[in-house]
């Protein structure tokens, strides 16, 4: 039975995707601009225009990717150990996975967001979610580091985030699965009314960044999707798509897909920041783990948190309204004046836009239809401000152009849609190759999009590269929109699965990324600023190597009088204060990735040798034309050996 109504429902979504086809008469081909390799090329030497951030989805990292080449320039180590530079590796860094569960080595991270100033980018901090384990990390974009992870607690997947609102007072954080709240041992089957779906603001410290958890909103057991905050007239607001209205819990693909409609959760966070100061919100246990780089150290230290601050709609009111939106929708995004909140109903041909202010004529006049939990029901007549009426099949994202275009992703029919905030109709299509997820125009969310370029993120790849095997790289493409009509520039493999991305003129990082760490402010405990600070200290069965290093050896590089049942720290101060000059460690047998140190850093290299001999150790990252010679030697003692302690390099040391 149950079957039969998800073929049901498959079967009338291909009727649906025919007759949208047939409307559109016969496909272009892809519409590949004739001087398309001129207008992506970046001649060696050249930088290109902007910084695009992917996030790496199940890769749980970050990616920067230059556009217009498409060229991946680095990968930002998040919610996953990275060894190639040793982050959730080093004694420094493993704090940063920290959570209620124990270290969590690895997330889902889908939607890098940039903190903004009066709705535009700044350039200071870019934040990113981490699905599976719900968490935050924001990441330094002078450094382009993770300087901070900061659990979600009272949630069961962290979709709906990070998205911030206009002067980044806070990142919102929605659950995408609704859980018991709090956590408890009870039966599934009694779902319905008795899980929660909490809205988290987490708040943004505007001076450093520093993110805490400033309250959180207990909403009726949906499934919230994915979300952005206005801008201008609607700055107080957020907005919160969700699907699951039916409460299901089990085949969701049937039995989340019955009402016709599903809600977008509009939330006044300023009317939350009023009720917690009149005290109607409570406090409730929850223990959740916050991780924080201290930069004078370069070392993460863990902070637990055992209560948040939780506000019941009921006793808040006026602070949270559900605007009734065609069909399970995905994605919601607010165009860069504010005013137009435009959902991707994902089981809709079409795409029903909000008008803010007609949101707020409706709440004045208790225009309601009806409460969804004695949450008021806004009538959808009233808010709905215009209808994109045969837009395409699966609308999921939609980014602005800032001249009153939107553009739309259709997973279902594999393109872009560009369309008009005025006449509501569609002025222009692009075949993506193939089923597009998220789409990103560089400021594309904010209130001033840079609109030259459009990078489509594509969900399959099949055929667009040389095959690798049945695992191929997920597949972008790149459109410019500058002119009338979207001209296909350029196919580029990603790194995981980028769900969300943001763009940024490269002018407006590229001057405030540093070089070096400054050695002199290194206030590492185990630093050693020069050769003359290089030791070996035991303390008990620990060893702490005070080590640096510099083009091309380390000091020391000779140590004696380690012994089996020892635990080693390596602490590799790199002494290099040029560009481009990190040193890489690692030592024979060590079960961590290596340490890559950059100019002025201390980390740390845990090592748990095993068996007596002497083992060597030596530079991973290729520094110099002596790199080679950048070796040394451990020599390891039974247990019980009386081997003396002995460090030395060339006649320096003891
Ligand atoms: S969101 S496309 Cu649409 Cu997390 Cu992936
Ligand atoms: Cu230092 Cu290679």
């Amino acid at each position: 039975m149950r079957m039969k109504q998800g073929l049901m429902v498959l079967g009338a979504l291909a009727v649906v995707v025919a007759g949208v086809v047939a409307a559109q008469g016969a496909r272009t081909a892809a519409r590949v601009a004739n001087d398309a390799a001129a207008r992506v090329f970046v001649a060696p030497g050249e930088h290109d225009a902007y910084y695009a951030f992917m996030s790496g989805g199940f890769n749980g990292q970050m990616s920067v990717v230059g556009l217009p080449s498409g060229r991946t320039i680095k990968t930002i180590p998040v919610f996953s150990q990275f060894g190639e530079n040793g982050y959730g590796y080093s004694e420094e860094t493993k704090a940063m996975f920290n959570t209620s569960h124990g270290p969590v080595y690895w997330d889902d991270a889908h939607h890098p967001e940039l903190s903004m100033t009066d709705g535009s980018p700044d350039g200071r901090w870019i934040f990113i979610n981490g699905n599976n384990t719900p968490r935050i990390a924001r990441i330094d974009l002078a450094a382009f580091e993770t300087r901070e992870i900061i659990e979600i607690p009272n949630t069961g997947g962290n979709h709906a985030s990070p998205f911030t609102t206009s002067n980044s007072e806070y990142v919102v954080a929605g659950t995408r699965f609704s859980v018991p709240v709090p956590q408890t041992d009870m039966a599934i089957a009694d779902y319905a009314g008795n899980f929660k779906g909490m809205l988290t603001f987490v708040s943004v410290d505007p001076d450093d960044g520093e993110m805490a958890i400033g309250f959180q909103i207990l909403m009726p057991g949906f499934d919230y999707d994915l979300a952005h905050c206005g801008k201008g007239p609607s700055a107080d607001w957020c907005f919160f798509s969700s699907y699951n209205s039916e409460e299901a819990h089990t085949l969701l693909e049937v039995n989340a897909s019955q009402n016709d409609k599903d809600f977008v959760a509009a939330v006044n966070w300023r009317r939350a920041e009023q009720c917690v100061a009149e005290g109607l919100s409570s406090q409730m246990p929850a223990y959740y783990a916050h991780n924080l780089v201290d930069e004078r150290t370069h070392t993460a230290n863990t902070t637990w948190h055992d209560s948040v601050t939780v506000i019941d709609p009921l006793s808040c009111e006026g602070l949270v309204y559900f605007m009734p939106t065609p069909k399970s929708p995905h994605g919601v995004d607010v165009d860069p004046t504010g005013e137009y909140i435009v959902p991707g109903g994902k089981l809709s041909a079409t795409i029903a836009v909000h008008g803010y202010s007609n949101m707020i004529a409706a709440i004045e006049a208790e225009d309601f239809d009806g409460d969804s939990y004695g949450i008021p029901i806004l009538n959808f007549d009233s808010t709905v401000v215009g209808q994109v009426e045969r837009a395409c099949l699966g609308p999921l994202h939609s980014e602005f152009d800032g001249k009153g275009h939107v553009y739309t992703s259709c997973f279902l029919t594999s393109e872009v849609i560009k369309w008009s905030l005025d006449s509501f109709e569609v002025v222009d299509r692009i075949p993506v190759y193939y089923s597009i997820g998220h789409l990103m125009i560089p400021q594309g969310d904010s209130a001033t999009p840079d609109a030259t370029y459009l990078v489509a993120l594509n969900k399959i790849t099949k055929d667009r590269y040389l095959p690798t095997g049945p695992e191929l790289a997920h597949s972008a493409q790149l459109i410019d929109i500058s002119g009338n009509t979207m001209q296909m520039l350029l196919d580029f493999p990603t790194l995981g699965e980028p769900h969300y991305a943001q763009g940024i003129a490269a002018e407006k990082l590229a001057e405030n990324s540093i070089r070096i760490y400054d050695l002199a402010a290194n206030e590492h405990p185990y630093v050693a600023k020069s050769e003359e600070e290089t030791r070996v200290e035991r303390d008990g069965t620990d060893v702490h190597v005070y080590m640096t290093s510099i083009r091309s050896h380390f000091a020391p590089d000779l140590i004696e009088g380690v012994k089996v049942g020892d635990t080693v720290y390596f602490h590799v101060t790199n002494l290099e204060q040029d560009w481009d000059v990190p040193h890489g460690f690692a030592v024979q047998g060590m079960a961590d990735a290596n340490i890559l140190i950059m100019p002025g850093q201390t980390l740390t290299a845990k090592w748990t040798p095993t068996k007596e001999g002497v083992f060597p150790f030596y530079c991973t990252d290729f520094c110099s034309a002596l790199h080679q010679e950048m070796q040394g030697y451990v020599r390891v003692s039974a247990a019980d050996a009386d081997t003396p302690l002995l460090w030395s390099v060339g006649s320096v040391g003891n």
